[in-house]
């Protein structure tokens, strides 16, 4: 698969499902607490500086945002959830979006949980791995911001996240660019099963 055709595109950020696009290619979904390196991994992806909006305002990331990668691959990423200053029917709705969106986005082929390598899994981590599970969706962590610790913290927290989510861990860093052919051949995979 061409990950660089510079055909890379935001097509919609959905609100709610009634936005949610009528297309039909594979849907990898992205998710994670805000400032975790979401949208810098995407553009990592794709070698591009700009597609996803990096160091965007917590209060801005509460829509799906679709972004077309190929004509084959749509990456989906989830709002930033988990932050202590939402209210209650901020976070309700939050649920309803990822609920809808699960129940009804057949093409959704796969979940990425991406983790910052300094902290180990949230609450709504965990939340969405069950969301996960019960879509019956694969799913891997990957965690980011490795260059911001040394290679034994590094060992020693994919280990523990190995053994907490039992799911596979690969990593990145939007700094060092470490770990984009690996997490491409992953997605990859899941598009072509
Ligand atoms: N050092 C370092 N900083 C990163 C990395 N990835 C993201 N950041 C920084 O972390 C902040 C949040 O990144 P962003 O991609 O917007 O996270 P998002 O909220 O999950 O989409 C920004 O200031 C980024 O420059 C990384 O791999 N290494
Ligand atoms: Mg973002």
């Amino acid at each position: 698969m061409n990950w660089e055709t510079g055909l890379a595109r935001l097509v919609v950020s959905a609100p709610t499902n009634a936005s949610f696009p009528a297309t039909q290619m594979a849907e990898i979904v992205m998710a994670g607490k805000s400032n975790v390196g979401k949208s810098s991994l995407i553009n990592g992806l794709v070698n591009r500086k700009n597609l996803a909006y990096v160091g965007q305002t917590p209060g801005k990331t509460r829509m799906l945002n679709f972004y077309q990668i190929t004509e084959q691959l749509m990456l989906v990423d989830a709002p930033g959830y988990g932050f202590a200053n939402r209210s209650m029917q901020e976070q309700i709705n939050y649920g309803i979006l990822m609920d809808s969106y699960f129940t009804m986005r057949k093409q959704c082929k796969a979940v990425l949980l991406v983790v910052d390598i300094r902290r180990g899994l949230c609450e709504d981590d965990k939340l969405m791995i069950g969301f996960a599970k019960e879509s019956k969706l694969p799913y891997a962590i990957i965690v980011t911001k490795t260059d911001k610790v040394g290679a034994q913290m590094k060992a020693k927290q994919i280990k523990a996240l190995k053994e907490e989510s039992s799911s596979l861990v690969l990593s990145f860093s939007a700094v060092s660019k470490e770990g984009i052919e690996e997490i491409r051949e992953l997605i990859e995979r899941w598009v072509s099963s």
